[in-house]
């Protein structure tokens, strides 16, 4: 069975983003449909699902859909239960932190809504969003690399926190910073974002007037060209031929791909996709 999942913007959608790293970091098959929020198209590929929400994420097979991030992991990992921990003490205390999350955090999650295209300078931290940040500090004072040794569903529901946390400069201490930077080396968490840029869709009201500074983390160097000859005849992703319209230049070489998406994704973080690597020896 291939679950169809339906969300929003990757760059401004978190609750989007949780829903497709339930698929993406656990190796699940999935077809992605996405549309940007509050648009036509979503509305359309919304209406009539069997659940009566128009919200995003919502994952959809045989005509019944998943609607609420909970739910859709908790239906997967009855398939997957590896998803959660193993140990049944650190599996109901991966619950709780999923379900605080999900049902809190209401000042972090209204005052700095997720936003993969910056990283703010000078942003004014109120004392709802400082005590959001204390209480991250007693939930995540055990991570050791990840919060409960393997990828969990609970580090998928404190993803996107992460990202907040980047985005407005938030003060945490380095034991919380280190399990910000292990997200931000995610390959799953670093395709959405490249995705999300090479959606390229900024939505109004959503950017802030401060001044930004650069996405942490190391780039190899890759840019969309006009011209050139790619080394490569058929697109990584895809295996389809290679288009004149979408080559990039990726440390130094002139790469093909078969659409412009590809090409831009890759051109985002060239580093996050392993099919691309074999191109880059
Ligand atoms: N509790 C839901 C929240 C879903 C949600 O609020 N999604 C937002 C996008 S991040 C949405 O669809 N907003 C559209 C709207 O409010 O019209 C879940 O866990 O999936």
């Amino acid at each position: 069975m291939i679950w169809t999942l339906i969300i929003g913007d990757r760059t401004y959608s978190s609750w989007s983003l949780r829903g497709w790293l339930l698929f993406a970091a656990f190796d699940i098959p999935v077809q992605v449909q996405q549309h940007p929020m509050y648009s036509p198209e979503l509305k359309g590929a919304l209406q009539g699902l069997s659940s009566g929400s128009m919200l995003v994420p919502q994952m959809v097979s045989g005509g019944h859909a998943v609607w609420d991030t909970l739910a859709m992991a908790e239906t997967l990992a009855e398939a997957h239960p590896h998803m959660w921990p193993a140990d049944p003490v650190a599996r109901a205390r991966a619950r709780s932190m999923v379900a605080e999350l999900h049902s809190g955090f209401t000042a972090l999650r209204g005052t700095c809504g997720m936003n993969l295209r910056h990283v703010y300078d000078g942003f004014e931290v109120t004392d709802a969003v400082q005590r959001d940040l204390d209480r991250l500090a007693v939930l995540w004072a055990d991570a050791d690399g990840w919060l409960f040794g393997g990828y969990s569903i609970a580090d998928v529901f404190f993803a996107p926190v992460a990202t907040r946390i980047v985005t407005y400069g938030l003060p945490v201490s380095d034991a919380m910073r280190a399990y910000v930077q292990k997200h931000l080396e995610h390959l799953p968490m670093r395709q959405w974002r490249a995705q999300g840029l090479a959606e390229s869709f900024v939505q109004p009201g959503y950017d802030l007037d401060l001044p930004t500074r650069d996405w942490p983390g190391q780039r190899i160097a890759a840019r969309a060209v006009a011209l050139g000859t790619p080394i490569n005849q058929t697109c990584p992703y895809s295996g389809k031929p290679v288009r004149a319209n979408s080559l990039a230049e990726i440390d130094g070489r002139i790469i093909g791909f078969c659409n412009t998406f590809c090409r831009d994704k890759s051109v985002a973080d060239a580093g996050a996709w392993p099919l691309l690597q074999p191109l880059l020896v």
